[in-house]
Parts: structure tokens; sequence; C-alpha cells
């Protein structure tokens, strides 16, 4: 036990520390931020924007160095990353939890016991999170970059990396000697101007509102009902023909903020019914951080079913080509999601995004879905299942020749208006001729790296054809990454009502054809 002067002392700083995080109303000026300071700037924004705010008394302290709970708090909070249960009851453990489980840093750099919470966190690692949590793919090569670095000896290999990307993209540089200072710490006032750097949203983050849902979903399942395969039509419960439309998240675990229920509940504005939450399984996504991983997928889920959507849990495949390869997880995965969602209407189980490389339907694909569908119907009878093929979920001819036995299935058919042309389409009117029911649950207006175009024609060739056909589709993506299938511009809030200028030509495309 302290003795009470250190009790008081140690209440007093973890005061002042909360009161950092918590938003004050904006002050016109802080005693100790002298105007015209190189900080000053940063100092006002960071404060404006209720991201990292002054002390009680007047003072911002633009000089003391910021705690590893303090940055990393406020780096969780700009990339929408929701806490989680933490191993202490530190004020800032959740968001801590939720950081490391999302990779941001290892359990060395920071141990969750909580012991160095309050210490000073390095410039080397404080880059490295900053990087993680708002640029994550950001490169910088180590030619480029390290003759830039003065100290380069004092900066761990472990952090070359984040650093070169940061020094690359212009966030980090040196100090008047070229210098990098890798382990000491990082002034409040430089934190502010890192993450100014970083780019954040363009208006204020404020905690996700949950907004009240639009009125009427057009389509959606309080209109809908169960969902239910009839010849290879999609019905209602009514045994009507039905048109699922709408959007793909980006990856959940990079782009998990558009999963807000605010991005929902504007997709669903905007004329959507359907939405697909894309959980990777690769890249560092579910199979490198399971529980934080599903934490934000059944965030999102939830959100969607309270928007009234119908909703897609994609296991995302796409690095690791052949889903057989983690067959045992998506088992596990599945039950679980079956158990929580079997006898909610709204939820769709894909339960493989894109197969590919050197593996084919009838001796891969097939079996590894076999074992998922009877793991997902002992709780989930009726459920849509919809099931991919190899190629990138083009091979729906190896499906037709050989499909699975069972009800209410789906074979995903996937393109790329800037890759995939008239060839793709003969061969879905070919294998719906067979009797294959089709379902196009990604697809984009660029090539099919995700970049390139946008092939608007294309696009707007291939949608008649799949609703001529009454074939479902979600478009990918709702996410302001700066590549041309996002609906986004980079910078885009996900957590207040878009504007049509938010949107980009692809969003614009996408989204007027969902209004229409
Ligand atoms: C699919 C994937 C999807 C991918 C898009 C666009 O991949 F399902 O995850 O998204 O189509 O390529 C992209 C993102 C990028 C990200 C990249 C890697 O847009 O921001 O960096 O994933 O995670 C396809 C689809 C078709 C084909 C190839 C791919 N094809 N592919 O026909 O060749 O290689 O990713």
């Amino acid at each position: 036990m302290l003795p009470p002067r250190f009790r008081r002392t140690a209440l007093a700083v973890a005061l002042c520390l909360l009161l950092t995080l918590l938003p004050t109303t904006a002050r016109a000026a802080f005693s100790d931020v002298a105007p015209g300071s190189w900080y000053e700037d940063a100092v006002t924004q960071m404060e404006a924007k209720n991201i990292l705010n002054g002390y009680a008394d007047g003072t911002f302290r633009p000089n003391q160095t910021i705690s590893a709970a303090e940055f990393v708090t406020i780096a969780a909070r700009q990339a929408g990353l929701a806490p989680v249960a933490g191993q202490t009851n530190h004020w800032a453990a959740g968001h801590l939890e939720a950081a490391r489980l999302a990779g941001w840093y290892d359990w060395d750099e920071i141990p969750p016991t909580g012991q160095t919470f309050d210490q000073p966190i390095s410039r080397q690692l404080a880059v490295k999170i900053l990087m993680a949590a708002l640029l994550p793919d950001a490169t910088g090569d180590y030619a480029t970059q390290a003759p830039k670095i003065q100290d380069l000896a004092d900066l761990d290999g472990r952090y070359y990396n984040p650093v070169f990307a940061a020094y690359a993209a212009g966030i980090a540089a040196g100090d008047q000697f070229g210098c990098f200072r890798p382990k000491n710490g990082l002034s409040r006032a430089e934190a502010c101007t890192l993450f100014l750097r970083a780019g954040l949203p363009s208006s204020p983050v404020k905690p996700d509102p949950t907004p009240t849902p639009p009125a009427t979903v057009r389509g959606g399942v309080s209109e809908n009902g169960w969902l239910q395969v009839k010849g290879t039509q999609l019905c209602n419960q009514a045994g009507q023909p039905v048109l699922l439309r709408g959007m793909s998240t980006h990856g959940l675990h990079w782009f998990g903020s558009f999963a807000s229920a605010q991005s929902i509940q504007n997709t669903a504005a905007r004329g959507a019914n359907l939405f697909r939450v894309a959980m990777y399984t690769g890249e560092g996504g579910y199979l490198s951080q399971p529980a934080a991983v599903k934490a934000q997928l059944i965030a999102a889920v939830d959100a969607a079913i309270q928007a009234d959507l119908y909703v897609i849990i994609d296991w995302h495949i796409l690095s690791d080509g052949n889903p057989a390869a983690h067959t045992d997880q998506a088992v596990a995965f599945f039950t679980e999601m079956a158990q929580r969602y079997g006898d909610n209407p709204a939820v769709l189980f894909e339960i493989c995004n894109e197969p590919n490389g050197n593996i084919t339907w009838s001796g891969n694909v097939k079996p590894y879905a076999q074992r998922v569908v009877s793991a997902i119907r002992a709780y989930a009878p009726r459920s849509i299942i919809l099931v991919g093929s190899p190629t990138w979920s083009q091979d729906i001819h190896q499906a037709a020749a050989d499909p699975l036995q069972g009800d209410n299935l789906m074979y995903t058919l996937h393109f790329y208006a800037g890759t995939h042309g008239a060839w793709l389409r003969q061969r879905a009117d070919q294998a719906l001729a067979q009797g294959l029911p089709l379902f196009v649950s990604e697809w984009g207006t660029s090539r099919a790296d995700g970049s390139g175009g946008v092939y608007l024609a294309e696009s707007r060739q291939w949608l008649d054809f799949l609703e001529s056909r009454g074939i479902s589709w979600a478009n990918w993506s709702l996410c302001d990454k700066a590549e041309t299938s996002a609906a986004l511009k980079p910078g885009t809030s996900p957590y207040k009502v878009w504007t049509d200028s938010d949107l980009t030509p692809s969003g614009q495309f996408v989204f007027s054809r969902l209004q229409s």
C-alpha cells in the first residue's frame, strides 16, 4: 500500500490522464502554447477535434512525454478499434488489449499486465503503432529511407518497416541533426503532429452514435423474411423472387470502421438491402487474431440486423487460396456463428470467398464445403449458404458439373468489370441452365486487383445482366482506401452521414444504381 501522500499524487496523475482524453469544450489558447510555436497549429487542431485535450488548469503541457496508454488509446479511437476486455482495470486496458490483439504491437512491447502502460512510449514503438493503426498498407524501402536517419544504429530492426514507411510518407522526420532518436520519448506536441500528418478522418471522430434506422429498407428483412432458393432463384418467405443488392466491406481488420452502425445505416439509406462483412482469414486477419476480429464481425452483423438489412458473414480466404487448409478453423467458426445467428432470417453464410491456386472444385473445395455446410446445418437448418469455386470464384462450371447436395445453397460468381467480360456471363448462363443457383457476393467496377478504371460501361452491362437473371449482388468495397474500387474518398469519416461529394466515381455509380 502506498503512503497517503503518494496515493494522492497517483490519483492526481490518473485524473490528469483521464482529463487529457476526455472532451473538454474548445478553448481559445493554452497558457503554455506560445502563439507561433511550431506546434501551435497541431495542438489547436487536436484540441478542436477532441482527440488530445488540455488540462483543467488551462495548460496543454506540450513538452510532457506521452505515455503508452495515452498514445495507443488515441490511435485506437482514430482507427475505430473497439475496446475489448483487458487484463487489468487500468483505464486504457480495453483499448490496449484490442490494439495488441489487432497486431499493432507485440506482447513484450507493452505487456498486458500493465507495468508499462503509464511509462513514456518510445518514438520507434509509437511510429509502429501509428502506422499499423492508420496506414497499414504504407511501405518505405531501406535503400531510400535509411540514409535519411543519422542514428540508424539506434533503431531496432523490428521497427525498420514502419519507420521507413513513416519517413516515406512524410509523417516522421528527423531533428535538426537528422536523428530520429528511436528510444527517446515523444512529447505531446510531437504526438499531435504525428497523428495529423498520418491523416485523420476529415470530421471529428465521435463514438459511433448508433443512429435511428431509416424508416423502411426497401426489400429489407422485415418485408421479405426468411429467404429460400427455388430452382436457381432466390425467393422471399412468400416464395416471390427477391433481389438483394448492397455493399461489401473491405477487409474488416483493416477497414472495420466502415462497418460502424452509422456506415451501415448510410448504406441502407442509399438503397441497399444487403451488407457483406468481409472477414479476411489470412493477411493478418481472423487466423492471426481471432478474438478481436470476431468481435468486430459480430458488432457489424448486429448493426446490419438492426438496420433491417440482410447480412453476409464472409470467410474471406484470399492469400490462403485453398479453403481446405483451414477446414477445422472454419468448422469451429461457422458452428459458433450458426449457434448465434442460425435462427435469424437476416444472416447468410459465405464459407469461402475466393478459392485460388492449384486446386479443383471436386478435389478441394467441395469436400471442404461438405464439412462446413453440415456444421452450419446443425444449428441453421434453413439459412442461405454461399459457396465459392476455384479461380477466385469464377469456376462455377466445375461446381455445376458436380454440385453439392442440399437445400438453400448458392454458388458465388465474382467479377471485376475491367477484367472479366462476356465470356464469364456466358459461363453464368450455362451454369444457370444446368440448375446452379448463383449469387454475386463480390464484384468491382475496377480491374481484378481492385484498382484501374473505373469501368462504368462494363459495370452497367454486368448489372443489367445480373438483374435480368434475378441474381443478387454486393459491390467491393465500402471503404476509403485510395483505390478505384473503393466507394468513398480517402479521409471520409465512417461516423457521419455521407454527402454525394464523399463518394468516389465508383461509389456514385453503385449507390445511384441502388437507388433505382
Ligand atoms: C478479390 C478479393 C478481394 C480483393 C478484390 C480486388 O481478389 F476477394 O479481397 O480486394 O478481389 O482484388 C483487394 C483489395 C486491395 C487489397 C487486396 C489484397 O481491393 O485493397 O490490397 O485485396 O488483400 C481477386 C479477384 C479476382 C482475381 C484476383 C484477385 N482475378 N486477387 O480474377 O485474378 O488476386 O486478389
